[in-house]
């Protein structure tokens, strides 16, 4: 099947010069001021990127391996293993109009192509999944690519991830003022109908520099947690609508602002707009963890913040649900927020 390469961006965008970065270690180690300037650090960061770095997470390193040999491992199964395998791994991708299980090139139900094959998984709620019973299982950081190991990793590895999402939700919190609610925003993660995914992409060497690997979008969600491999890639468009590209950095994670938060926030922190290129020669790997709010869950601006601008909504309240099913009928590259906005 024949499927059209995705567009080729002009010329490569300039690096960041200073991603904003946050060392979650000296914020837990330090005093209540060393905890309130990272509180302060990731609301600035927040407001003009809605996108910074994390160091200091906590994540081990040997587990960080694991996820990337054997998602490594994974997609250099032949094709029409990863399509048969993604169904133990992604045991929800049986469900009829599911995007979850595995997909190469086609992104979404609308027409988006990029350089790019991936698993889309559902995260299992949490205290559901039994990740301290998986601490002893014997998993070597080589290619072990039975669709068994690889659901182990990926739930230990989420198990750590959304640990690490909640620490940056309550350092948002902690930023915006809102110090006397700090789970406002972990508690939409941690609810056992929270509607979070992980995202596990390989971006193959491309038959040309500059080729679309995913194209410029928002995530719809609270918040996304990535990290990569040493392969470069991530770019993030500015608020002037400049496009520069991220250094990556095997060692840290990647926190992105997503349209939820930006609705959450009236505005003040933004979503940011992003998309990967892919020009290097060898293969980038990435693993997103995406930090939803159930699907019954209604958001609106938090009137803590709305008192702040003279109280003026910026969006109107709907529910997670509204705003997926709205979300999933557009291109990515289109503005999903737009239909919330007030007059
Ligand atoms: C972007 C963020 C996540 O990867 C995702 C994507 C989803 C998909 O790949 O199915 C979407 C995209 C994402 C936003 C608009 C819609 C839905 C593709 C698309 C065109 C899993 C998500 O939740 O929204």
């Amino acid at each position: 099947e024949q499927i059209a390469l995705p567009a080729v961006q002009r010329g490569a965008a300039p690096p960041l010069a200073a991603v904003p970065e946050v060392d979650l270690a000296a914020a837990a180690a330090g005093d209540a001021e060393a905890r309130s300037a990272a509180a302060r650090a990731v609301a600035r960061a927040c407001e003009e990127h809605g996108f910074f770095k994390v160091t200091g997470h906590g994540v081990p390193a040997p587990l960080l391996a694991r996820v990337e040999a054997a998602a490594a491992a994974f997609f250099a199964l032949p094709q029409r293993e990863k399509e048969r395998a993604a169904a133990t791994v992604a045991p929800a991708a049986a469900a009829a109009g599911s995007s979850f299980g595995y997909a190469s090139k086609r992104i979404g139900g609308n027409g988006d192509l990029g350089w790019v094959e991936y698993l889309l998984l559902g995260v299992t709620p949490a205290g559901a999944a039994a990740p301290a019973a998986l601490s002893g299982a014997p998993m070597s950081a080589s290619a072990d690519a039975s669709p068994c190991c690889f659901r182990e990793v990926l739930s230990e590895y989420i198990a750590a991830v959304r640990g690490l999402t909640c620490t940056v939700l309550e350092l948002m919190a902690e930023g915006l003022g809102l110090g006397e609610t700090p789970d406002v925003f972990t508690r939409l993660v941690l609810d056992g109908e929270s509607d979070s995914m992980l995202r596990v992409n390989h971006y193959p060497p491309a038959p040309r520099p500059g080729v679309t690997g995913f194209g410029a979008h928002t995530d719809p969600q609270i918040v996304s947690v990535l990290r990569s491999n040493a392969a470069a890639g991530l770019e993030i468009s500015l608020r002037d609508g400049t496009w520069v590209a991220v250094p990556s950095d095997k060692d840290s994670f990647f926190v992105n602002v997503g349209d939820a938060m930006q609705v959450l926030t009236n505005g003040r922190f933004r979503s940011v707009r992003h998309r990967v290129v892919v020009s290097s020669a060898r293969p980038r790997v990435s693993v997103i963890f995406f930090g939803g709010p159930p699907p019954r869950e209604r958001l609106a601006p938090l009137p803590g913040l709305v008192d702040r601008e003279g109280g003026r909504r910026r969006y109107r309240e709907f529910t997670w649900r509204e705003y997926k099913t709205s979300a999933y009928r557009t291109k990515l590259a289109d503005n999903r927020l737009c239909y919330f906005e007030t007059a």
